[in-house]
């Protein structure tokens, strides 16, 4: 692509973002890298009765496994070392995960929001079982993940982060798509929009973003990969000090990159064969 269309395509997505709160952003993760995430989530998914899933909101999450430190919340090293114990990914799929989130989804939230730094805040995967009737009715995701924070002051409410939400089956309005409102704030099933994704596509919000999803109503599960990102770190007062809400790892600055480059002494690079096979 030329560089003035390069600009143009940037500016457009920025544009969206800032006129109705979200984009969808095309082909972002290749094939290896939808089935590193496909086969963790079915790891996760398989550690549970199919009930149980529904019971906790469809929502999967590696890190519940294993022992967060205050350290792990801010560095990048301590968490890829503590992440690396949450499922038995090997160390070629590892570094693919940490790829995705460290870099490939900042560096595409860094096309449509400006900011010099972004800070993970969260990730875990949403997988709707095969005929679930699970639905997540309308809400903006700071007013639920925030609320305890926002109830300790306005100053707290400013927080924003974005989601990045990674479709890794073909979802449709048939097995759980993302909605959100259509024109004029219309929120009626005739009005709103349904985002049809294909695997490896990413659809970005912000935490201000009212939206929704449906039912699974297909007889294959509906997986997904939601990773989080504030553009300063979201804290909240304790005895005194403040204290890092889930986490704040910075994805873009030369020391989170040389914490992730020394984490790769645990690591090494993806080699063939590494990756799942296709199912
Ligand atoms: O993946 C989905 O179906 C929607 C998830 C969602 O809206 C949320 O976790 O806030």
């Amino acid at each position: 692509m030329k560089k003035r269309k390069i600009e143009d395509a940037l500016r457009d997505g920025e544009l969206l973002m800032r006129t109705c709160g979200w984009v969808l952003c095309k082909n972002v993760l290749n094939r290896d890298e939808v089935r590193v995430l496909r086969k963790e989530c079915d790891v996760l998914a398989s550690q549970l009765d199919g009930d149980d899933l529904d019971d906790r909101g469809c929502v999967l999450d590696a890190m519940e496994k294993v022992p967060v430190t205050e350290a792990c919340r801010a560095d990048a090293f301590e968490y890829c070392n503590i992440r690396k114990d949450a499922t038995n990914m090997n160390a070629g799929e590892l570094t693919v995960l940490f790829r995705i989130l460290f870099e490939t989804l900042p560096n595409e939230l860094l096309k449509v929001v400006r900011s010099e730094e972004l800070f993970l805040f969260n990730e875990h995967y949403v997988c709707k079982p095969s005929r679930s009737s699970a639905e997540f009715s309308w809400h903006r995701d700071g007013e639920i993940q925030l609320a305890m924070v926002y109830a300790m002051g306005s100053k707290y409410a400013k927080n924003i982060y974005y989601s990045c939400w990674v479709a890794l089956d073909d979802v449709s309005g048939e097995n759980g798509a993302l909605h959100f409102p259509g024109d004029g704030g219309d929120r009626s099933e005739a009005g709103d929009v349904v985002v049809s994704a294909e695997a490896g596509d990413v659809v970005v919000f912000s935490s201000h973003t009212l939206h929704r999803s449906g039912p699974n109503t297909t007889d294959c599960p509906r997986r997904a990969f939601y990773a989080q990102y504030s553009t300063k770190p979201i804290v909240r007062p304790r005895g005194g000090r403040s204290e890092v809400l889930s986490y704040a790892i910075a994805c873009n600055s030369e020391q989170s990159k040389r914490r992730r480059a020394a984490s790769a002494g645990v690591l090494r690079p993806v080699k063939k064969g590494d990756c799942p096979k296709e199912e």
